[in-house]
């Protein structure tokens, strides 16, 4: 079975950058999707030395739903990476999927996921959590406070209320309220390991005063707040989120 050649991935308005780059190429805005896989990739640049090349583009100019972009990734969003170390080159959008292709491919000691089956499956439990419970909710949040043409009120409280749900469900865990054990990360035995996990979560949580919650609505998360400050130590993560990544 053969998969679209280079000739259907990349046309002349697809930008040189993309086409003529020589392995992993990430295509990104700062948006908490984007840092996701620009946190991970700058872990595994201190890890292994991984290398890659990065095209920033402005969402707001629509770039991503021209046909160049769509070829990438029909869903016409952000992020999208790109192997071109493949033959075909191998495009890859959802940025969870983006995140274990990484870690299949560049991650080979499994430093940002676990060796153990078990542990591994709690890894994509937290990432899927997120991806599908966490992202979308505390997205909508953000759409219908600040984006919305009209405030509605109904929207903008539903969506809080789901998104600080979902905290919740984050802080029991790391809490270890009914485990006994309190964790410092979301996957993995015992206190946990920082993971791939923590990585596609950690951007979209810290944002939380941005989102519009107050500090009074966070204090029933104690250990998820300590669980943003433990990971925004990092020096990989201070630089997935830094001002490489800003459009000039
Ligand atoms: N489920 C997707 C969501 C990606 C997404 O929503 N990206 C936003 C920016 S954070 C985007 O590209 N928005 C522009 C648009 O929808 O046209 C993922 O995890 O990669």
């Amino acid at each position: 079975m053969s998969r679209p050649g280079k000739d259907k991935l990349y046309i002349s308005e697809t930008p040189d950058e993309v086409k003529n780059a020589k392995g992993l190429h990430l295509i990104t805005m700062s948006t908490p999707n984007g840092q996701a896989v620009q946190i991970m990739l700058e872990e595994l640049a201190d890890a292994y030395g991984t290398q890659w090349t990065t095209t920033l583009i402005n969402i707001m100019t629509n770039e991503q739903k021209k046909e160049w972009f769509l070829r990438l990734d029909p869903n016409g969003r952000i992020p999208v990476l790109i192997d071109n170390s493949q033959d075909p080159p191998f495009p890859v959008h959802e940025t969870s999927a983006e995140m274990f292709y990484l870690l299949k491919y560049a991650d080979k000691e499994d430093k940002f996921g676990f060796k153990d089956e078990l542990e591994r499956n709690e890894a994509i439990q937290w990432t899927f959590f997120w991806h599908g419970s966490g992202a979308p909710y505390q997205g909508q949040v953000n759409h219908f406070s600040r984006a919305a043409p009209e405030k509605i009120e109904y929207a903008i409280n539903r969506f809080k209320k789901e998104t600080l749900r979902v905290y919740g469900v984050l802080e029991i865990h790391l809490s270890g309220k009914y485990s006994g054990e309190p964790r410092e990360y979301l996957a993995g035995f015992g206190k946990g390991k920082y993971s791939i996990a923590d990585m596609k979560t950690w951007p979209w949580v810290k944002g939380w005063e941005r989102t519009g919650f107050t500090q009074e609505e966070m204090n029933d998360f104690p250990h998820l707040l300590k669980w943003i400050d433990r990971i925004a130590q990092r020096p990989a993560v201070q630089r997935g989120i830094g001002e490489k990544y800003n459009q000039s």
